[in-house]
């Protein structure tokens, strides 16, 4: 399976270096498209720097800071132009341990459609985060899932593999959302279309060096999105097929 890993990045030229030395070494066999949106502190040169070094990295510069959802789907986009059979999320600030990218695109090998890295089945772990990070996390899943009935521990979710004519099939190009509500869209669209979604256990640490960019602006908008989205479905008596 020809694998395309999307590494979204703003302001990480503290980490993007190892995050693709890290990658290409747990995948030798799948390439990399970073996508850039004109990072002031020169994350773009390096990840170029670093692709030379060790290949098969590509990068994608964009002109603004338009979001995570938008950098995927411009990455997701031209994955599927160029023919890619299955489309990884990764975020680059080493948070996701690049050692997990075989386990996910195994997943897609036994027939998922999409494989989310997730924290809430037994093996998965947040070893640095306070009791509050959590509980809003935690919480967050269980409205999305009941709000959706949608059968996911982890729908918020950014370590993800999907095979490539899955996200034809739910229109990607239509996707709006942003950060979490972006990742918890994206499964709502593939459950709803009958897609097979499994989770793979995995640890998420906090990042080590650079800042984050989440606000609190992102989890309102998904809470929002997602109490719309549940609305909608019970309207409209679409469910995801079980
Ligand atoms: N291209 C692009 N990348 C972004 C943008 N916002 C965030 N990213 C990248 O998306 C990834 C995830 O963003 P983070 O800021 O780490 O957000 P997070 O992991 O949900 O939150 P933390 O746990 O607090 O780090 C990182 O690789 C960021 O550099 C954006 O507007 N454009
Ligand atoms: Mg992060």
């Amino acid at each position: 399976m020809r694998a395309l890993i999307v590494l979204p990045t703003y302001n990480e030229a503290d980490n993007i270096a190892e995050v693709l030395r890290r990658a290409r070494a747990a995948a030798p066999s799948a390439d990399i498209l970073v996508v850039d949106d004109s990072s002031p502190d020169g994350t773009a040169e390096i990840a170029k720097a670093m692709g030379a070094e060790v290949g098969g990295v590509d990068v994608l510069s964009r002109p603004a800071k338009s979001g995570l959802g938008s950098a995927y789907r411009d990455g997701f986009r031209i994955g599927r132009e160029r023919g890619y059979d299955a489309l990884m999320e990764m975020d680059s600030d080493l948070s996701h341990d690049p050692a997990d990218i075989p386990r996910l695109l195994d997943a897609l090998d036994r027939g998922a459609d999409l494989a989310i890295g997730s924290r809430y089945i037994p093996g998965g772990q947040i070893p640095d985060w306070p009791w509050h990070r959590r509980a809003l996390s935690k919480y967050g899943n269980r409205y999305s899932a009941v709000m959706l009935s949608l059968d996911v521990h982890d729908a918020t979710a950014g370590f993800r593999a999907y095979r490539s004519d899955v996200l034809g099939r739910i229109h990607l190009e239509t996707v709006r959302a942003d950060g979490y509500g972006f990742q918890i869209e994206m499964a709502h669209r593939v459950a709803l279309v009958g897609g097979t979604i499994v989770e793979v256990p995995i640890q998420f640490v906090d990042r080590r060096l650079g800042t984050s960019k989440m606000s609190s602006r992102i989890v309102v908008e998904a809470l929002a999105l997602v109490t719309w989205w549940g609305v909608k479905q019970r309207l409209t008596g679409k469910k995801p097929p079980r």
